[in-house]
């Protein structure tokens, strides 16, 4: 079963693969397999037992060919495209009945709007089982449209790497997300508080993202975590759990 970390960058992808396969191996007794899909990462919170790096490393090529951060990142992925059969090789080899755990590059858009992404999501998912969880930062979700858009971003990642997706707000350590599981739990309330907080073109544009996300995914089953403190694992793996016996339900 896949795990794919996705999110924009910062928002605790890196750090939820490491809390959440401790989690697993404390909570569970797994031992969950660790994929690394970042060629940028410097400084990993665990042990890849796959990792992309082995293939191309964005610090070496901004050193050795003189490119920037950006440029680097880009050719590190053109790289990673044109030996993405090395890199599905590495992970199916991988084996193993449990949770593989992946994790993806800092910049979402990178994994999800070029071809590196639905492509091995593509490949992977032939032999074994794959959901997304697509992490939302809650500063995003400070105003009601930033939450339409952080929420409609699980749809985006629904049609680019077609396998079931699931949301959770990270870093529930930092702020109260209680208001925001309100929200989210109780569709006229969020409704009403986006035509009263937000106005024309964006209220309506916010309430028809949530109405879209609503329909898709039938609950907006969302889970409160914090990669930082543990809290609300259980609910995560829950959710992943429903999300993969169901095939499709969430999506
Ligand atoms: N307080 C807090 N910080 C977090 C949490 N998750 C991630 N971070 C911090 O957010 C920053 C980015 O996290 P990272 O996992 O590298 O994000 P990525 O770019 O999505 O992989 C790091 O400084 C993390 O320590 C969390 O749940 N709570
Ligand atoms: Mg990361």
């Amino acid at each position: 079963m896949n795990v794919v970390m996705i999110g924009p960058a910062g928002c605790g992808k890196t750090s939820l693969t490491a809390s959440f396969g401790r989690w697993l191996e404390l909570e569970l007794g797994e031992k969950p397999a660790y994929v690394n899909l970042d060629p940028g990462v410097l400084n990993l919170p665990y042990e890849p037992d796959y990792d992309v790096r082995s293939i191309v490393r964005v610090d070496d090529l901004m050193r050795r060919d003189g490119l920037g951060p950006n440029g680097a990142m880009i050719r590190a992925v053109e790289i990673i495209e044109e030996r993405l059969d090395e890199v599905v090789m590495g992970i199916h080899s991988l084996g193993g009945m449990g949770f593989r755990l992946i994790d993806t590059p800092g910049q979402m858009e990178l994994f999800l709007f070029r071809e590196m992404g639905p492509k091995i999501i593509e490949r992977i998912s032939e032999a074994s089982r794959a959901v997304a969880v697509y992490i939302l930062d809650p500063f995003l979700a400070s105003s009601l449209s930033g939450l339409a858009v952080g929420v409609s971003m699980s749809i985006v990642t629904r049609l680019r790497l077609r396998i079931p997706v699931i949301s959770a707000i990270n870093k529930a350590d930092l702020i109260d997300v209680s208001e925001l599981e309100k929200l989210l739990a109780d569709e006229s309330e969020l409704a009403r508080r986006i035509a009263s907080e937000e106005h024309g073109l964006i209220a309506d544009l916010s309430a028809r993202f949530m109405e879209l996300v609503k329909e898709f995914s039938k609950a907006m089953r969302i889970a409160k975590i914090s990669a930082k403190t543990g809290q609300g694992m259980r609910d995560l793996y829950n959710l992943i759990s429903d999300a993969l016996c169901e095939c499709g339900d969430l999506t």
